[in-house]
C-alpha cells in the first residue's frame, strides 16, 4: 500500500468558470490552514492572473486557453481536469495513468458532479464545481482532503457557507454519474452503428 509520509491537508477545487469572488473567498477561508491548494482546471483565467497565485497546482481544463499542464503528479497524487482521459467514459484511462505514475489518489473535475470512488485501491475524487454542481441540490462544492499515511479522509463543503455536505452530494453524485454513464453507452453504441453503416 502506497502512502504519503506526513499528514497533509489539501484544498481541492475545480471548475470555477469565472466565479472568482466565490473562489477567492474559499482560498481566504483556508489560507494558512492547509498544506496545499489545488485547482483541477476550468478557471478560464491566465496562469499569471493574481487570483491563481495561491494555488500550488493548477491543471488545464477544456475552457483554459493558457499554458497549464495536462496533468501533475504530486507525491503519489495524480491531478488532471479529466477531459484528456475521457472521464465521461469512466476511469479506465485514469487507472492506467495512476498505475504508470505510482499514484493512489486521483483528483479531477470536469463533470461538475461530486464523486468519490475507490477502484483498484485508487481514490478517485471529483470535488464538484465551485460554480454549480449538476444534480438536485442546487449549489457548488469543494473538497478538503486529509491524507495520513494511507488513510484518506474526503470532506465535501458547500461553496459559500463552507458547511460539510458530503453525504448529500455523494448520494446525488452517484445517481447522476450512473445516468450519465448509461447515456454515454447509448451514444457510443449509436455512433458505432453509424460508423458501421
Ligand atoms: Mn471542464
Amino acid at each position: 500500500m502506497k502512502e504519503v509520509e506526513k499528514m497533509v491537508k489539501i484544498l481541492v477545487l475545480s471548475d470555477t468558470h469565472y466565479e472568482n469572488d466565490i473562489m477567492t473567498d474559499i482560498v481566504k477561508h483556508y489560507e494558512g490552514k492547509v498544506d496545499y491548494m489545488i485547482h483541477c482546471g476550468d478557471s478560464s483565467l491566465d496562469c499569471d492572473d493574481p487570483l491563481m497565485a495561491p494555488f500550488d497546482v493548477v491543471v488545464k481544463g477544456n475552457h483554459d486557453y493558457d499554458d497549464y499542464p495536462r496533468f501533475v503528479v504530486l507525491d503519489h497524487i495524480f491531478i488532471t481536469h479529466g477531459h484528456f482521459f475521457d472521464i465521461y467514459h469512466g476511469y479506465k484511462k485514469l487507472i492506467d495513468q495512476c498505475h504508470q505514475y505510482d499514484c493512489f489518489i486521483c483528483l479531477h473535475g470536469h463533470t461538475h458532479v461530486a464523486t468519490y470512488n475507490i477502484i483498484d485501491n485508487i481514490h478517485f475524487i471529483n470535488p464538484g464545481s465551485v460554480m454549480m454542481n449538476r444534480g438536485e441540490y442546487g449549489y457548488g462544492t469543494y473538497v478538503i482532503l486529509t491524507i495520513d499515511g494511507h488513510d484518506v479522509q474526503v470532506d465535501y463543503h458547500h461553496h459559500v457557507t463552507h458547511e460539510i455536505v458530503t453525504e448529500e452530494v455523494l448520494k446525488d453524485g452517484k445517481r447522476m454519474m450512473e445516468e450519465i454513464n448509461a447515456l454515454m453507452k447509448k451514444i457510443d453504441a449509436q455512433m458505432a452503428k453509424l460508423n458501421y453503416d
